[in-house]
């Protein structure tokens, strides 16, 4: 147990509440940073509130936004923190397209604003810095597998704000010596991933086809491949980064490479339904080959096994170009020897241990009334 306090920014994202849970049962106070909005936006960390007349409690949000330099000099001068984890982001790729100067600002700028207030308020000493930073600066890859000495080549509005958080946050190491560090880590993936990237949007689709309760699911490019790991090792990362004695920047991944049309054969199979792809490009359609009936029954559900035999043969899955990036990211693959041999760390799931914690919590989810009630597909009602 440890008296440290922690700042994250971006807590109620699908990092910020697997780090929160984490410190906190480190004995950590952590204090975290969430947007106003409108509509509840904390449902992946309500676990941890506390109620905020307990004298006692360890876990604390304060409004804010990566976009507003006083009222983040304010946090950090309020919080003295001894850590900060900057994991807010508009962290889509292909929304970013849609909104480049908001990510510019929020992505690349907050960073330059959380590092200059911790400067200014002459924390340099006290407060270590993590900067999430992404694989998806590889962009056009330079060099397969991607290590920490690869070229960065970035491919989307996203990638390039990302990249100027990268350096400003070596800039600032060697500049005031500030412990400042980046995470380059990959696409990692869990139950409480965002529903409109691909891995999640795969697997709450094929929980509905499976449960009866939609018909096909549309996909972009499901050529490209990625290096899938589960937040829940990638955290553990984040928090080793910081505890070094020395700031470094570390590529963290798991050396697998695997395509999206991949990911969503493994995702039917889980179920005990292959899928085959015919067709090329925009004409690719994913076909229902083959039913495995006791996998189907034990993992779906014997009371949805008839209704399901009756589309055999049937496509679930088809192309939509409306999902195509301008630029794509083709292929990421990561060299984590650094992260293995400096930090002690290694990835404990596999890809289909990801995909089986994803598909088995996404059945459960559209199992339950409500979903259905409310026409069950939470507003994909985009082109991500
Ligand atoms: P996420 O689920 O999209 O969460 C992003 C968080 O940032 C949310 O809490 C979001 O708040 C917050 N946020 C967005 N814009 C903000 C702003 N202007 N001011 C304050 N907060 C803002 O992302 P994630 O998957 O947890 O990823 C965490 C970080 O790692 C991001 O910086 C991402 O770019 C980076 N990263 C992710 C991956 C990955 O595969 N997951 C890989 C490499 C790097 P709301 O909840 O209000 O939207
Ligand atoms: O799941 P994605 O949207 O993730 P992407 O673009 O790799 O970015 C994620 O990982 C990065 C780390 O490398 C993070 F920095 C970033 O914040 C984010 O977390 O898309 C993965 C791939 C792409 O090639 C995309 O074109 O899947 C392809 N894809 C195919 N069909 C699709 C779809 N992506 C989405 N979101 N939706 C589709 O229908």
């Amino acid at each position: 147990m440890n008296n440290k306090v922690a700042l994250i920014t971006g807590i109620t994202g699908q990092d910020g509440a697997y780090l929160s849970e984490y410190l906190i049962k480190k004995g950590y106070t952590v204090h975290g940073i969430k947007r106003r909005s409108s509509l509840f936006n904390t449902d992946r960390i309500d676990h941890l509130y506390q109620d905020p007349h307990d004298e006692k409690r360890n876990m604390v949000l304060h409004y804010g936004d990566m976009t507003d330099s006083m009222n983040l000099t304010r946090i950090i001068g309020d919080v003295q923190p001894d850590e900060i984890y900057n994991l807010a982001a508009m962290s889509h790729v292909k929304v970013s397209f849609d909104t480049p100067e908001y990510t510019a600002n929020a992505d690349g700028i907050g960073t330059l604003r959380l590092l200059e207030a911790v400067r200014l308020l002459n924390l340099t000493d006290k407060t270590r810095i993590y900067q999430a930073s992404t694989s998806e600066l590889y962009g056009m890859v330079q060099e397969i597998p991607q290590r920490e000495t690869t070229p960065f080549y970035p491919r989307s509005p996203y990638a390039v704000a990302k990249l100027y958080a990268y350096w400003i946050t070596v800039n600032y190491r060697e500049a005031y010596g500030m412990h400042a560090s980046n995470g380059i880590l990959f696409n990692h993936e869990s139950p409480l991933r965002g529903e409109t990237f691909v891995t999640r949007k795969v697997t709450r689709a094929a929980a509905r086809i499976l449960l009866g309760l939609q018909k096909k699911v549309y996909m972009g490019n499901i050529s490209s491949k990625r290096d899938w790991g589960h937040a829940k090792d990638y955290i553990k990362a984040m928090y080793l980064i910081l505890q070094q004695d020395t700031p470094d920047d570390y590529v963290i991944s798991t050396g697998v490479t695997t395509t999206i049309r991949d990911f969503i054969k493994m995702t039917f199979n889980e179920a005990g339904v292959t899928v085959e792809f015919k067709g090329e490009n925009e004409q690719e359609e994913g076909f229902i080959a083959h039913i495995n009936e006791e996998l189907f029954s034990k993992a779906v559900g014997e009371e949805h096994l008839d209704a399901f035999k009756k589309r055999l043969g049937e496509s679930i899955v088809g192309i939509d170009p409306a999902y195509y990036r301008p630029t794509e990211v083709d292929i990421l693959i990561g060299d984590n020897t650094k992260a293995r041999t400096k930090l002690g760390w290694e990835p404990t799931y596999d890809l289909k241990g990801l995909c089986h914690d994803m598909i088995t919590h996404d059945i459960e989810l559209m199992k339950k009334e409500e979903y259905l009630r409310n026409g069950g597909y939470r507003i994909l009602n985009y082109f991500e």
